[in-house]
């Protein structure tokens, strides 16, 4: 075992450098690494058992649930109720936050927004899912927690993570001291640290958007698009174009490699597809731990003060120089929607007549 160093042992090692309550945070990343693990079993398994397809329901925004969303759904909940250092779980895969109240965490600090299984339309082709994490300190003091604590920006995040169910299985994760990646050994069942440390490059050459969206994006996106495509040695233009539709597997690569991934507004989501609190957050948190930018287009998205549970958000995530272009293409092509000219009847008006 020389040389191998489990999630367990890392997360011990660090306590040191969380701020406050040092044990129950690292409880709580147990508690998280534990019930990833029974995902990671089902997941692979999935074509195996009748575990596949869609479970019939539908979550509060409308999209159909597959078994395993599910499956991944109680999983986390559970472990999370069992740990005691959880006050209240919010998951895309339910209507309403879930108050934890279970004996053992009767004095729990910690909240947890999870998006349990990220990219799900995916399992049914056996292309890569994830499971997005971020976890907030309870404001409140006394009484139970409420929305109000759950309602907080990115920048008060104590750690966030995803893991990854690809070729293999890796955790990564941040408590504000940079990112580390583990990789799931299955011949001993644990996390082991494969990426310590990980950055992204400054600069990369992977652009990641579903381009059948192109003529809902905003005129910044397709001026960007434009760019991305054109031919430039000094550059490296064009670019490439990796999209897997699995938030965690693009961002994951273009972390590794460099690059940037784009959810912008389109007509169908115009506010954007990804949810702040348990998506776009915890990317964000990880992304410029490692030396990246995560933006809306505009502004930061850790600074955007959360006013609703399963609120929606574009993102322009990766790369700094890249993600910078892109906001440079934002602001001259694209009205801010706060910048938007409208007449009486709220019909927008075109700014240069
Ligand atoms: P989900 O949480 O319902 O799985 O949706 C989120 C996923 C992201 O992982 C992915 O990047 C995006 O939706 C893909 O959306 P689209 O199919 O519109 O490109
Ligand atoms: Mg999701």
């Amino acid at each position: 075992m020389s040389g191998i160093k489990t999630l367990g042992q890392f997360i011990i090692e660090k306590q040191a450098d969380f701020s406050y309550a040092k044990g129950e945070l690292s409880r709580l990343l147990r508690d998280i690494g534990i019930a990833a693990k029974i995902v990671n079993r089902e997941v692979n398994k999935a074509g195996l058992v009748d575990i596949l397809g869609d479970a019939g329901t539908v979550n509060i925004q409308g999209e159909g649930q597959k078994k395993l969303d599910i499956f991944a759904n109680t999983q986390f909940i559970s472990a999370l109720t069992s740990g005691g250092e959880c006050c209240i779980v919010a998951t895309e895969e339910e209507d309403d936050f879930v108050p934890i109240d279970s004996p053992v965490s009767k004095n729990a600090k910690y909240i947890v927004c999870i998006d349990p299984l990220d990219g799900s339309s995916n399992i049914d082709v056996n292309v890569g899912v994830g499971t997005i994490f971020s976890i907030l300190r309870r404001k409140s003091t006394e009484g139970i927690a409420t929305i109000e604590d759950v309602l907080q920006k990115g920048t008060e995040q104590v750690a966030a993570g995803y893991i990854i169910y690809g070729s293999s299985t890796m955790l990564v994760y941040t408590t504000g001291k940079g990112v580390n990646g583990f990789t799931l050994d299955p011949s001993i069942g644990e996390f082991c640290l494969s990426h310590p440390d990980m950055k992204v490059p400054a600069d990369g050459c992977i652009y990641s958007i579903n381009e059948g969206n192109y003529v809902h994006f905003p005129e910044g996106v397709k001026k960007y698009i434009k760019y991305v495509q054109v031919h430039d040695a000094t550059t490296n233009r064009p670019y490439t174009s990796r999209y897997i539709g699995s938030m965690v597997g693009d961002i994951h690569r273009n972390l590794i490699k460099g690059g940037i991934y784009i959810y912008p507004t389109t007509a169908s989501s115009p506010n954007g597809k990804l949810r702040l609190l348990y998506e776009c957050n915890p990317m964000a948190f990880i992304l410029e731990q490692a030396g990246g930018v995560a933006s809306d287009g505009f502004n930061r998205i850790l600074d955007i003060q959360p006013i609703e549970l399963h609120q929606r958000s574009s993102i322009f995530i990766g790369s700094e120089k890249m993600v910078r272009m892109a906001e440079e293409m934002m602001r001259k092509y694209t009205l801010k929607e706060s910048d938007k000219l409208t007449n009486i009847n709220g019909t927008e008006l075109d700014p240069a007549v």
